[in-house]
């Protein structure tokens, strides 16, 4: 049975050691983690919203005119050119200005599309139409 290393294994396995670690080491500083760059993701840039805006007028008791057709994301704005005060209230409560009195405006941003129809609470017998494309 061997019970003690040989003075020349002794340093050999003390060479080989320090040797190791020497590898270690360097080998640890050539692999040092060098920041993983995240890749960014390539993206168009998104196109500009739509800031489109339509102006018109209610005047001598009619919308005019009385169908409008727009783009999805357009405001338009009614300005009551009359000496009566008018609303503009869509059928389906989407939207409605309440009394505009002669010279004020009313603007309302069409998101969705569809038809909405809409008219005067004070007149109902003006009518308009908005279509949204
Ligand atoms: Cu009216």
């Amino acid at each position: 049975m061997i019970t003690r290393f040989h003075p020349a294994l002794a340093s050999l396995a003390a060479i080989c050691i320090l040797l190791f670690s020497v590898a270690a080491l360097s080998a640890c500083t050539a692999t040092a983690p060098t920041p993983q760059q995240e890749p960014t993701p390539q993206q168009e840039p998104a196109p500009p919203p739509e800031t489109s805006s339509l102006e018109t007028d209610i005047v001598g008791f009619a919308f005019a005119p009385a169908t409008i057709t727009i783009a999805a994301g357009t405001t338009v704005t009614w300005t009551n050119q009359d000496s009566a005060p008018h609303t503009v209230s869509s059928r389906n409560d989407v939207f409605d200005s309440g009394n505009k009195s002669r010279g004020n405006t009313f603007s309302y941003t069409f998101t969705r599309r569809g038809t909405f129809e809409y008219y005067c609470k004070i007149h109902p017998y003006m009518t308009g139409k908005i279509i949204v494309e």
